[in-house]
C-alpha cells in the first residue's frame, strides 16, 4: 500500500473518532439552545452547522503549516517532504478536523453564548478570540476548542472539536473570503485589503445594530414601567 493510501485509510478510522465526537457535541449545544432560548424568551442561535475536514484538506493543511517538521526540529522551516507526517501528525496538531459552527444575529449573543458553554459539563481546551484582536486580514470569529469524551473499543478517549462562533455579518464576509481569497491560489492582489476594508464595514454595522437594537428595548422598557396616566 503506498504511503498516502495508508494515511487516508489511518484518517478514515480516525473520522470515525471525529464523528463520534461531533455528534455529541451538536446534542449537547442542542441542549443548551433550547435551555437558553426557553430561559430567555427568544431566539439566541441563528443556526448551526458542522463539517468534517476531508482528507485532502487535511493533508494540504499539515503541508501549509509544516507541522511535523515543527514537531521534531523545533520551529526551523524548510519544505516538507510526503514522508514526514503520519496520522499522529493530524492527531497531535489538527485540532479542526471536526468542526461545528454556530451563527448568531447580534454580535453579543456569541460572548453569550460562549459564557453558556463554560457553565456546561464541556470541556474547553483553547479559546482564540478573533472578535477582540481579528486576523490581519480582518477575519473575526471566536473559536473555541473543545475535548469531547468519546467511547471506543479501545476504551474512553478525549477528542478535539473546534466550535466557530460568529455573527451572520462575520459569517457572510467568511463565505466570501473563503471562495474569494482564502483558499484561492491566485486571489487578486487587493483582494486582503478589499477585504480587510469589508470586515471594517461590518464591524461598524454590528455595532450599530447593537445600538439600534438596545434603543428599542430601552424604549419598550420604559414604556412597559411607565404607569398609566
Ligand atoms: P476550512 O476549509 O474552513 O476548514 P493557527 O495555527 O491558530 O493560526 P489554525 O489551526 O488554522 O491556525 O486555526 P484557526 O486560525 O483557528 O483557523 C481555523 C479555521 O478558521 C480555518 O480552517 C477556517 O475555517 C477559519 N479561518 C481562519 N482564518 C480564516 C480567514 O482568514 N478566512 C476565512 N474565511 N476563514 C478563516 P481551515 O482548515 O484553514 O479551512
Amino acid at each position: 500500500m503506498g504511503y498516502l493510501e495508508q494515511l487516508e485509510k489511518d484518517y478514515n478510522e480516525y473520522l470515525i473518532e471525529c464523528r463520534s465526537a461531533m455528534r455529541i457535541t451538536l446534542a449537547k449545544l442542542e441542549n443548551l439552545r433550547e435551555h437558553l432560548e426557553h430561559t430567555n424568551d427568544r431566539i439566541i442561535f441563528d443556526n448551526v452547522e458542522s463539517r468534517i475536514k476531508t482528507f485532502d484538506s487535511a493533508v494540504n493543511k499539515c503541508r501549509r503549516k509544516n507541522y511535523e517538521h515543527v514537531t521534531k526540529k523545533g520551529l526551523m522551516k524548510r519544505e516538507i517532504t510526503r514522508d514526514d507526517f503520519t496520522i499522529d501528525t493530524i492527531r497531535t496538531h489538527m485540532q479542526d478536523i471536526a468542526g461545528v459552527r454556530i451563527t448568531t444575529v447580534f454580535q453579543d449573543d456569541i460572548y453569550f453564548i460562549y459564557e453558556a458553554i463554560k457553565k456546561t459539563d464541556m470541556i474547553i481546551s483553547h479559546t482564540d478570540d478573533y472578535i477582540v484582536k481579528p486576523k490581519k486580514n480582518g477575519y473575526r470569529s471566536l473559536h473555541i476548542i473543545l475535548m469531547v469524551r468519546i467511547s471506543t473499543n479501545d476504551g474512553a478517549k478525549l477528542v478535539p472539536v473546534e466550535v466557530q462562533i460568529r455573527d451572520k455579518a462575520m459569517d457572510l464576509w467568511a463565505a466570501m473570503d473563503h471562495i474569494i481569497r482564502y483558499k484561492n491560489p491566485n486571489p487578486s492582489p487587493d483582494a486582503e485589503q478589499k477585504f480587510l476594508e469589508l470586515s471594517e464595514t461590518l464591524c461598524k454595522f454590528d455595532e450599530s445594530v447593537i445600538s439600534l437594537r438596545d434603543f428599542d428595548t430601552n424604549n419598550l422598557i420604559s414604556f412597559s414601567t411607565k404607569s398609566p396616566e
